[in-house]
């Protein structure tokens, strides 16, 4: 009762879409986790420790939507850091997973997802008041660049592949496979939200194109297809 609860509580008003997405991630996160664990009991032992990252990223993330959406749906605005505190926390996991499927150290990695998201959350809170939204997303924007570069998202169109993007595509079988469905992630899915922060801020463009529950639904549509989505490619080299 406890548990049921603490998901179904504030009432998502009629016509709040936003919510509602806010609502959907909770419980696929949920889902998600839940289906990664018990992948965890049928995968190959090398593939174990992957699979439990993968439910650790959708388990903290259903944990941090169900608080957001407490947020919104009590009309408190966007939920910008706990966005940032579940970002902060679940991409480094990502960038465990490509370390636990290619082997390669992941520090630079780590670093550039740090810088990515720390001058992100300066951007979009305005905390610091030093830069404008638009010049900490820039910063953000290259750090974002560089991992992209690092996992070899350019080696899709024939360019160089990075230390990472190397180990994760070369040889033969499942493996490599499911590292270019990450690269693509990186490459596509990833950019979701670095759109939906430059028409959410107010930038060099000098107007905000969209409002803060728009910009709200594209960075929920961004982790569900990244958060699961990761999961499940790995999920399919380890079967
Ligand atoms: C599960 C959460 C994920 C995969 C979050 C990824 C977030 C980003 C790739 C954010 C990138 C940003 C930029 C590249 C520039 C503007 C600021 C950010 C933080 C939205």
């Amino acid at each position: 009762m406890e548990m049921l609860n603490f998901i179904l509580a504030g009432t998502i008003e009629p016509g709040d879409f936003t919510g509602f997405t806010f609502f959907i991630g909770s419980v696929s996160m949920l889902a998600a986790t839940v289906w990664f664990l018990m992948q965890h009991g049928q995968v190959d032992k090398k593939f174990k420790d992957s699979m439990l990252v993968a439910a650790l990223i959708t388990g903290i993330a259903a944990v941090h939507y169900f608080y957001m959406r407490e947020q919104w749906v009590a009309g408190l605005g966007s939920p910008t850091e706990l966005r940032y505190i579940d970002w902060i926390l679940t991409v480094p996991l990502m960038v465990v997973e490509f370390a636990l499927l290619t082997g390669v150290g992941m520090r630079k990695l780590f670093w550039l997802s740090v810088v990515m998201l720390v001058t992100g959350y300066f951007g979009e809170s305005g905390v610091t008041g030093v830069l404008d939204a638009q010049w900490w997303g820039a910063i953000s924007g290259a750090a974002y660049f560089l991992m992209a570069y690092e996992v070899g998202c350019l080696s899709i169109f024939g360019g160089p592949s990075g230390a990472v993007g190397n180990a994760l595509t070369s040889g033969s079988g499942k493996i490599p496979e499911a590292g270019r469905m990450l690269q693509w992630f990186v490459l596509v899915g990833w950019a979701i939200y670095p759109l939906g922060y430059m028409a959410g801020t107010d930038g060099w463009y000098n107007f905000v194109a969209i409002d803060e529950g728009a910009m709200n639904i594209i960075y929920n549509v961004g982790d569900a297809i990244n958060k699961i989505g990761f999961g499940m490619a790995v999920w399919y080299a380890a079967k």
